[in-house]
């Protein structure tokens, strides 16, 4: 099949969603919550219907809701001071973040545009590998709104705007580590269908689940690591495998299913990934691997 590049921002598509969106999953906490899939129902609508070029329009979050979110920030904020990496502690304090409100994507993504160019726009869900991957190419991070259920506020099936906000947001006003983020979206502009799936893990090994050696300790910046405080714990705990990424390798199939991560892979720099990355897309465009 022939691939079509998007040329701008407009034709990567946000309306494919998998997953919850599309149909939820048996074992999802909110399964059987009506009320629950109404609200979700509710905020999509948010996000299909905004156009590009416009505010995030406003969302007027829950008491539920908040009290989730409030939960996520307490927890996961006491392990950052000892386990997140520089940037990231660099850049958390400029988003002001408090437990009793959720904060506004139009006011991060502010923030993001003056600080790196990056910007954010709203979905309704876990949305296709390329279109997501394609928004990268174009300085863009595609953030959910809705709220994990407030059945399970240390765990979520999919992407939520706790995950957003406290695993990404913050690194994406790193210009370093926008400058490799920017180099997965790049590639996936050019890629064939096998190609978009080892990015996809790349991704999911780095900008999800990287490590960065930090004066011969590990420090965290993928956002599944930081959006969760038992994954926080565990990434120190010396039960998983520690390797050194190279874009070049095979990457081992992602696992979402069982718990935490059995392997990470461990960045040196953000400049010497960003350049790895580069040489990467360079030789995906001339058709060279
Ligand atoms: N969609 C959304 N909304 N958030 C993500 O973090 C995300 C996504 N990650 N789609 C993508 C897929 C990632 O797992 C890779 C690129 O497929
Ligand atoms: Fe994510």
């Amino acid at each position: 099949t022939q691939v079509i590049a998007p040329l701008s921002l407009n034709q990567v598509d946000n309306s494919k969603i998998l997953g919850f969106g599309a149909d939820l999953a048996e074992d999802h906490p909110g399964f059987h919550d009506d009320a629950y899939k109404l609200r979700r129902m509710d905020i999509a609508r948010l996000a299909y219907t905004h156009q590009i070029g416009s505010a995030v329009p406003e969302l007027v979050y829950l008491p539920q809701e908040t009290a989730t979110w409030g939960t996520v920030l307490r927890e996961t904020s006491q392990l950052y001071p000892t386990h997140a990496c520089k940037e990231f502690l660099a850049s958390f304090p400029m988003f002001d973040f408090r437990e009793d409100s959720v904060p506004q994507l139009e006011a991060l993504s502010s923030i993001l545009r003056r600080e790196t160019g990056w910007q954010i726009r709203p979905v309704a869900g876990l949305l296709h590998p390329r279109d997501f991957l394609n928004g990268l190419a174009f300085n863009t991070f595609h953030s959910t709104q809705y709220v994990r259920h407030h059945s399970r506020p240390m765990y979520t099936p999919e992407p939520d705007v706790c995950h957003e906000l406290l695993g990404h947001v913050p690194m994406l006003a790193d210009p370093k580590y926008c400058e490799m983020v920017h180099n997965i979206g790049l590639a996936s502009l050019h890629a064939n269908e096998k190609q978009i799936w080892h990015l996809t893990k790349m991704y999911w090994y780095t900008v999800e689940f990287g490590l960065i050696r930090e004066q011969g300790r590990i420090c965290a910046f993928g956002a599944g690591i930081l959006s969760s405080f038992g994954e926080l714990e565990h990434m120190r705990s010396g039960q998983a495998e520690l390797r050194a990424f190279d874009p070049f390798i095979t990457l081992p199939k992602m696992d979402y299913k069982s718990g935490y991560q059995k392997l990470y892979y461990v960045l040196d720099s953000f400049d010497d990934a960003a350049a790895k990355l580069k040489v990467y897309c360079d030789k995906l465009k001339l058709n060279a691997i």
